[in-house]
C-alpha cells in the first residue's frame, strides 16, 4: 500500500463564478497566496486554470507564463497547468498552454457530457497535446472522467509510448454530471482498469467529495482538493479557503497513516525534474 499521499490542490477552475463565490483565488496576488498557503498545509502539486481582469477564464499565454513563474518562486508546488480550460475554448489554445512552460499539464482521455455542456477530448486533439507534452518534456496527468477514457489512455501510450518523466499518473475526475459516479463501487471498478504501475488521484465533484476521498485512501490512492471541485465544506457552509481542504485532506490522510507527500519527493514520484 502505497504510504505518503500526494495531495493536489485545484483552487480556481473555469466554473465558479467570483461574484458566487468569492473566497474563488482569481487574481495572480489570490492565486499566489492561496498556492502558499495549500503548500504550508501540505499541498505537493497545483493545478491552475487562470482568470482575467474581469474574472473570466482565460488560456492568455503571457498571464500564464507570469503564473508559472510566480508561483514557482513562491512555492516548491509542482506547477500543473489545465489544458482543459473552459468548455469554450479552442483546441489551438488548450495545445498552446504548454508554451507556458510548466512543470505538468493536464491531459482529458476524452470528451464528457459536462452538466449542460460537453467537454470537448476528441482522439486527434488527445494525441496531438501528448505529442507536445512529450517533444517539451511536461509531465502530463491525465485526466479520467469516464470508463471510456481509460480505454483511450491504454490506447494512447501503446500508440504514442510513455509520458515525459516515464511514469504514468491518473486523476480520477468523478462525480461530474455526464461521468462515472462518484462512490467507492465505481472507484475500486475504475482503478482496477488503469495501467499496470500507474499511480492515481482521485477527487470527487461537490457531494461526492468526500465518499471519494475516503474511498481514495482506503485503495492507496492520492488525492486531489478544491474550490475548481467543491464550494461547500459541509452541508450549507461554503469553503472559506482552499487550505482548510488541503488540511482536511492532509489530517484523512494521516489518521489513515497514509501522511502528505512533500513536493520533492511528489517528484520523484511523477517523474517531474526536480530543477527548471
Ligand atoms: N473546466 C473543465 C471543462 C482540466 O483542467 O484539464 C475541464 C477541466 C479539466 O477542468
Ligand atoms: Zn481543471
Amino acid at each position: 500500500m502505497t504510504a505518503a499521499t500526494l495531495i493536489t490542490v485545484a483552487p480556481t477552475g473555469a466554473e465558479s463564478e467570483k461574484a458566487a463565490v468569492p473566497a474563488l483565488p482569481v487574481t495572480l496576488e489570490e492565486l499566489v497566496t492561496t498556492a502558499k498557503e495549500c503548500a504550508q498545509a501540505g499541498a505537493a502539486q497545483i493545478h491552475i486554470h487562470i482568470r482575467d481582469a474581469d474574472a473570466k477564464p482565460t488560456l492568455d499565454l503571457g498571464r500564464l507564463t507570469e503564473t508559472v513563474h510566480a508561483v514557482r518562486e513562491a512555492t516548491d508546488l509542482i506547477v500543473q497547468l489545465s489544458t482543459g480550460g473552459a468548455v469554450t475554448d479552442p483546441y489551438e489554445h488548450r495545445l498552446a498552454v504548454l508554451d507556458a512552460r510548466p512543470d505538468g499539464c493536464s491531459l482529458t482521455c476524452g470528451t464528457v457530457n459536462f452538466g449542460d455542456d460537453v467537454f470537448m477530448n476528441p482522439w486527434g486533439f488527445m494525441k496531438e497535446l501528448y505529442a507536445k507534452t512529450q517533444e517539451y518534456g511536461v509531465v502530463p496527468e491525465f485526466e479520467l472522467f469516464d470508463f471510456g477514457h481509460i480505454a483511450a489512455l491504454h490506447r494512447l501510450l501503446a500508440e504514442m509510448g510513455p509520458p515525459a518523466g516515464g511514469h504514468v499518473h491518473c486523476d480520477l475526475v468523478m462525480g461530474v454530471p455526464g461521468g462515472m459516479p462518484g462512490d467507492a463501487a465505481t472507484l475500486v471498478q475504475a482503478v482496477a482498469a488503469l495501467p499496470a504501475d500507474a499511480t492515481w488521484s482521485a477527487t470527487g465533484i461537490g457531494r461526492t467529495t468526500l465518499p471519494v476521498m475516503l474511498a481514495a485512501l482506503a485503495a492507496g490512492g492520492h488525492l486531489r482538493v478544491g474550490m475548481e471541485d467543491t464550494v461547500t465544506f459541509s452541508r450549507g457552509r461554503p469553503v472559506q479557503s482552499n487550505a482548510e481542504l488541503v488540511e482536511r485532506a492532509a489530517a484523512l490522510g494521516a489518521l489513515a497513516q497514509r501522511p502528505a507527500m512533500s513536493a520533492a519527493d511528489a517528484r520523484t514520484m511523477l517523474g517531474v525534474p526536480h530543477q527548471r
